[in-house]
């Protein structure tokens, strides 16, 4: 069709692309002076080093410009199906060498900037990341965002406009202080505000029936969205996706002149104040009320303006026929991310276009904490509307579940009812609840039937028993009978809603699939199979190998014979042939020595501590969580010192690698126990570090500020990279796979992507410990039951601890933690102490292996040989195919 298109118009239809600044550094050059002189920025004398940023950043968007032009001209007269990758978080760190490296410019800018006395790695570092996320989840949209691109797929991004992202992280003594993170204080050179496209999106107020029938919301608080666009340049094409970030703000005729000239200048300003607020921060405080409405307004604001815009543009790309009907298989697929699916403001929802069709739901965790629940009686004051067609979707719902279980175990109904319902502890409408009470029929004693239908009996049984026993009770006391337990709360299951509305589920790695389908979503698995998926994570190749690691690409593209690799990952294979060569053995030495040796000063820099590039570098580097265990990780060090004190320095030498062990991440601001684990850290590095007898055996560093740039520089200098959550915990981690494409050997759990690397760089490629994820519960179990026996070792490490050799900080509700048989926060539940034993000897096989250099290096190529699976490419190219149903479309 689309050929046939092409030829219809020719290709005169087309604009004439307009040539970016010519690929020569002259062009260059006069592209960059021009904007250091026309930018307002910066005073007009001087070419300071961010002012040469902003005007490099500047001339590389006017290419970015040009071609974002084509691409969206493109699509628009193609009128082709177009994926829409919804997420509240998108982490794209810094932008300037990634762009110029996908334009193919890397040499003539940085010639320019020669020429203009900067040195091109000097401006890019005066960047500021973009850091609008938390963790894996944003950074895994980045990604994908680049294979969109990169592989010519019609998608675009939406998010929103957080006016500061991510805190920034200062460590001190006392561990991990927020600073708030002015991201746009200069401003961001790579976004083009739209003034012209902006939607209304409406919170509280109330819903009436109208005379059309219809119901209508109104009244309540009017906001604004404004898109901002981000240009997605893909590597080596011209085609330039979109990332359309929302701000919000107040519509302009809402400012209160009145109030204002009548001298309530605050009040005026009131409103504005109040819409501005949305788009805060990313991810505000959520503990009070006030906080959860604002998260719940920020997720909203998400759905609604993309989804205005989404059907603006198909009512535009239509003409003058609208056909709704065409609005799924035609033109639409959305992909929604975690607890983002608030997919219900359409009218259409209703008449039944939407659903089911056209939206796609990845689940990304299986943590409870984080499968989102709303409160339904806040949910109803802040979206009416959307709670009246969330009951009718979750009394359709109950309509499948009845005809489904209805008429063979009334027990089985009642338990499918509590656990597939989109809205917990709400009552069904009366016409419903009385067909269940039809079919409820429960046994009470044996002779006698009664009837009791599942809102009077309750979700949870035990409890009334309970209630009544203790009512005899005090009845027989003579006591005054006990006050009536508090209804418990309604809440809406988001996480329901969307695997209800979705026309697919997935998890994000093979094992994680399996949770979801056999254990997360289970009965929805029963009821509905063909929905669910799996695809696993991926990441870029450019970013994550080829820009952030020149030394080994260029050593890659040597022995592979071309460049291919970035685009074809599968080449990567190759070096399987050269694993034992010693050629390639001297180079892939060298390559990681060199990116050692700049981590080294960048340590240096940064926390003052001197550490050699002969040790091993050993890195963990993610958020601080209780379940990614960096716990395990540190108490692993202080047995080794502990050990290492004992010995002599001979013995010392001959047992032990010299180790740096690095360690990268932030705490959430009000995770008390994961701040505790940095506060840790930091003073077990301050005791090892300065520890004369130990020297270079063994050092421990606390990188601050762990982001996206850090990232670029810690992944390529490392050699063992630690990814040791309790298994079945972690969905995917995506920086596993970036640390086996540069060459670094895995320590890790059979968990999320890990089965998966080990399983593609070879089971001798990967040190593996520590319980599979289908022994958990049942040692959780033993272990409430007071069964386990903690392993000697891991008493001793504790007990050293708490002698005092790290300082005078109160370890007890750290270590308590691991404790106990159970409690909050007691008991281990991430089994730390039950996993100890196979971690503290797994990392002695890593010494060994590591003390044999040519053992280590085959074993560094090969994890670089088998990630070819971990390109975000393909992964991209799987959900295009079964799950979005859109294809590739290279401009002309
Ligand atoms: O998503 C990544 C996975 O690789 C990681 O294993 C997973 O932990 C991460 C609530 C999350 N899942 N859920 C979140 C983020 C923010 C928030 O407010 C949950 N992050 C993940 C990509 O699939």
């Amino acid at each position: 069709e689309r050929k046939k298109k092409l030829e219809e118009i020719g290709e005169e239809g087309y604009p004439t692309i307009l040539n970016p600044p010519s690929p020569d550094s002259t062009s260059v050059a006069s592209s960059v002076k021009y904007h250091a002189e026309f930018s307002p920025l910066f005073a007009p004398e001087g070419f300071s080093l961010p002012k040469a940023f902003y005007a490099t950043a500047q001339s590389v968007r006017d290419s970015l410009i040009v071609n974002w032009n084509a691409t969206y001209e493109y699509y628009d007269r193609m009128n082709m199906k177009q994926a829409y990758y919804l997420s509240m978080e998108f982490l794209q760190g810094r932008a300037l060498l990634n762009a110029i490296g996908n334009l193919e410019l890397t040499g003539p800018y940085g010639d320019a900037l020669k020429n203009l006395g900067h040195n091109l790695e000097a401006v890019a570092s005066q960047e500021p990341d973009a850091a609008l996320g938390n963790g894996g989840l944003g950074r895994l949209a980045s990604c994908f965002l680049d294979s969109l691109a990169t592989l010519n797929y019609p998608a675009w991004g939406y998010g929103l406009r957080y006016r500061y992202g991510l805190f920034k992280q200062q460590i001190t003594t006392e561990g991990q202080e927020e600073v708030a993170e002015n991201w746009l204080e200069i401003c961001n050179p790579w976004e083009i505000v739209r003034n012209d496209v902006s939607y209304p999106v409406k919170f509280f107020g109330k819903v009436v029936s109208g005379s059309d029938g219809e119901r209508h919301w109104i009244g309540g608080e009017d906001i604004k969205a404004v898109a901002y666009d981000v240009p997605i340049p893909g590597y080596k094409t011209k085609t330039t996706g979109n990332l359309r970030l929302w701000s919000t703000t107040v519509p302009s005729e809402d400012f209160d002149l009145d109030a204002f000239n009548s001298g309530e200048h605050m009040k005026a300003n009131e409103a504005q104040a109040n819409a501005e607020m949305i788009c805060y921060v990313l991810y505000p405080g959520d503990e009070s009320t006030q906080g959860k409405i604002l998260r719940l307004k920020q997720q909203y604001t998400l759905c609604s303006a993309s989804l205005q815009d989404i059907i603006a543009r198909f009512e535009r790309r239509s003409g003058e026929r609208v056909k709704w009907e065409e609005f799924p298989e035609k033109y639409v697929s959305a992909t929604a991310t975690v607890h983002h699916q608030f997919m219900a403001d359409l009218k259409s929802v209703e008449e039944g276009y939407l659903e089911n069709m056209t939206v796609a739901y990845t689940n990304h965790t299986v943590l409870p904490e984080a499968l989102e629940k709303w409160s339904f009686e806040v949910m109803e004051k802040l979206l009416p509307r959307h709670v009246e067609i969330i009951q009718k979707i979750d009394e359709e719902l109950a309509h499948t579940i009845i005809s489904e279980y209805g008429d063979k175990d009334t027990e089985l109904l009642r338990k499918k009812l509590n656990v597939l319902r989109i809205l917990e502890n709400v009552e069904l409408p009366s016409s419903v609840a009385s067909l269940i009470k039809e079919k409820t029929i429960v046994r009470t004693d044996e002779n006698e039937e009664t009837e009791v239908s599942t809102e009077e009996k309750g979700s949870d049984d035990v409890d009334e028993e309970e209630e009544e026993e203790k009512e005899k009770d005090a009845k027989a006391s003579k006591k005054a009978p006990k006050e009536q337990v508090p209804e418990p709360p309604k809440m809406v299951r988001m996480a329901n809603l969307a695997v209800v509305g979705g026309h697919a589920v997935n998890g994000v790695a093979e094992i994680h699939s399996a949770i979801v389908k056999d254990e997360v979503f289970s009965d929805f698995y029963e009821l509905w199979p063909e929905k669910f998926q799996n695809k696993t994570n991926g990441v870029t190749p450019r970013r994550w190998i080829r820009f952030c690691n020149p030394n080994l690409s260029r050593i890659l593209t040597k022995w592979i014979g071309s460049e291919d690799w970035v685009l074809n990952t599968e080449k990567l294979a190759v070096l399987r042939k050269f694993a034992d060569d010693k050629d390639l053995h001297a180079e892939w030495i060298e390559a990681k020595r060199n990116n050692k040796l700049k981590l080294v000063s960048f340590i240096e820099e940064k926390t003052g501590y001197t550490v050699s590039p002969d040790a091993m570098f050993d890195i963990q580097v993610k958020r601080i969580h209780e379940y990614k265990r960096q716990l395990l990780n540190v108490l692993g060090i202080v047995y080794r010192y502990k050990k290492m004190k004992e010995m002599s320095a001979t013995e010392r030498k001959v047992k032990y690698v010299p180790r740096v062990c690095i360690f990268g991440g932030k705490a959430f601001s009000t995770y008390v126990q994961a701040k505790r684990i940095v506060k840790f850290i930091i003073d077990v590095g301050a005791t090892i570090n300065r520890d004369p007898e130990i020297g270079d055996l063994l050092k421990v560093i606390f990188v601050p500020d762990y982001n996206v740039s850090v990232a670029e520089l810690l992944i390529p200098a490392s050699e063992l990279s630690q990814h040791i959550s309790t298994a079945g915990m972690e969905a995917s981690g995506t920086s596993n796979m970036k640390f086996a494409m540069n060459g670094c050997v895995l320590i890790g759990t059979m968990d999320g992507a890990n089965v998966e690397i080990r399983e593609e760089v070879g089971e001798e490629n990967f040190f593996l410990f520590g319980a599979r994820a289908e022994e958990i519960a049942g040692l959780r179990k033993e272990r409430a039951e007071g069964k386990f026996v903690p392993d000697p070792r891991f008493e001793e490490v504790k007990d050293y601890v708490r002698s005092g050799v790290f300082g005078t900080f109160d370890y007890d509700e750290l270590l308590g933690s691991l404790e106990g048989n159970e409690g909050f926060g007691r008991g281990d539940y991430f089994l730390v102490g039950q996993d100890f034993p196979s971690y503290i000897e797994c990392q002695e096989k890593v010494d060994e292996a590591y003390r044999d250099q040519r053992r280590w290096t085959r074993m560094s190529i090969m994890n670089t040989a088998g990630s070819p699976k971990f390109s975000s490419d393909r992964t991209i190219r799987e959900y295009a195919k079964d799950i979005w149903n859109i294809k590739p479309a290279e401009l002309p």
